[in-house]
């Protein structure tokens, strides 16, 4: 599908910022909105528009204008900025969701991609190997919002024929652009401090093991999914997809073999409590399966990825 035009919300986030300039780069014509507006390459690579995906008039007027065929649906408040604000996670993660799928049959879209996420388990969910069909009691309104947002899909590709298609994200860790309020983002933040201060003190406990995927992976397994032929696809609530996992403790290991002065505090806070609600490993074999996803970084190879990129842009000798 190399020249749809290809709607993307939530496009300024730490997703959007790399997905966009990623389909960008296969050709596609590719309107990216936000609320907030960007700068930098994603601006002057090509069109943006404001826009809040509670606002369906000017969603469709988007759609329209540009007649839009595929949507990636990234706008959502995440995982500890929900809890901070559970109406207004409901409200973006749900209204915003039912504004894009009823836009998508009003308005003939052809595909959709909805980010879902490991925080559809809950406490009462396999820990280990979390397969994709097992109890799912999730306990955070993000976790919530998006196990409601999974059924939704399912119920419009089952009942209107819309092509949907979702994966349950890890913690995505990436150099680009910084994480946006949820409980997985130490995983990121660590690298900056690890290279500008030396030392980081992580609001998570040095045991909590988390499954965890480097961006590259993330965004070349998304668009694989929207590539795959629709006859492959047997799951269209959402797939599990799942590259490692690790504790802060492991992390830290990994980044005092490349910076050995490097050190790490412990000071758990709110989001304890979250990330021990979550499953500490996925099995993802169904996304192997169908579409043949297999992830390409490991700890080790992200680590050194991540701290070589981040020393090149702030001019860092490496
Ligand atoms: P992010 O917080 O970095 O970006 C979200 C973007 O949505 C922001 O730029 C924000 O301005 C925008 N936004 C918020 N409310 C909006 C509204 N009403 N209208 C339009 N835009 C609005 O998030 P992200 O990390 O890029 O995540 C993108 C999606 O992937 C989310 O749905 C998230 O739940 C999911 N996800 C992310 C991760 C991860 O680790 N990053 C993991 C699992 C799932
Ligand atoms: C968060 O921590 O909220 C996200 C997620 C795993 O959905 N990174």
């Amino acid at each position: 599908m190399d020249s749809d035009t290809i709607l993307v919300t939530g496009a300024c986030g730490q997703i959007g910022s790399e997905l966009v300039m990623a389909l960008r780069a296969r050709g596609n014509n590719v309107i990216a909105t936000d609320l907030k507006v960007p700068s930098g390459e994603l601006l002057e690579s090509g069109e943006f528009q404001r826009l809040d995906v509670l606002n369906k008039n000017s969603l469709a007027t988007l759609v329209s204008k540009f007649k839009v065929n595929q949507i990636y649906h990234l706008a959502a408040l995440l995982s500890a900025t929900g809890e901070q604000n559970p109406e207004l996670a409901w409200r973006v993660n749900m209204k915003g969701l039912r504004n894009i799928l009823d836009c998508s049959v009003e308005l003939g879209v052809k595909r959709l991609f909805f980010p879902s996420t490991i925080a559809v388990f809950g406490p009462t969910s396999p820990k280990q190997n979390t397969p994709q069909h097992c109890v799912m009691e999730p306990n955070t309104i993000y976790g919530i919002s998006k196990q409601a947002g999974e059924r939704w899909c399912d119920y419009y590709y089952q009942k209107k024929g819309l092509d949907v298609r979702s994966l349950r994200y890890p913690g995505l860790i990436s150099y680009k652009t910084k994480a946006g309020g949820g409980t997985t983002d130490y995983a990121v933040e660590i690298f900056f401090e690890a290279v500008k201060h030396k030392q980081y003190n992580c609001f998570l406990s040095e045991n909590t093991v988390l499954p965890m995927m480097y961006m590259p992976d993330a965004i070349r397994g998304t668009i694989e999914l929207m590539d795959a032929s629709a006859g492959n696809l047997s799951i269209r609530s959402a797939y599990n997809f799942s590259a490692f996992s690790f504790s802060p403790q492991d992390l830290a290991k990994c980044i005092i073999a490349e910076i050995p002065d490097f050190s790490m505090q412990y000071s758990p806070d709110f989001r304890q409590a979250i990330a021990d609600s979550w499953p500490a490993s996925i099995d993802d074999s169904f996304a192997r399966k169908d579409w043949g996803w297999k992830p390409e970084y490991t700890l080790d190879t992200m680590t050194k990825d991540m701290l070589t990129n981040i020393m090149l842009t702030n001019g860092i000798a490496i």
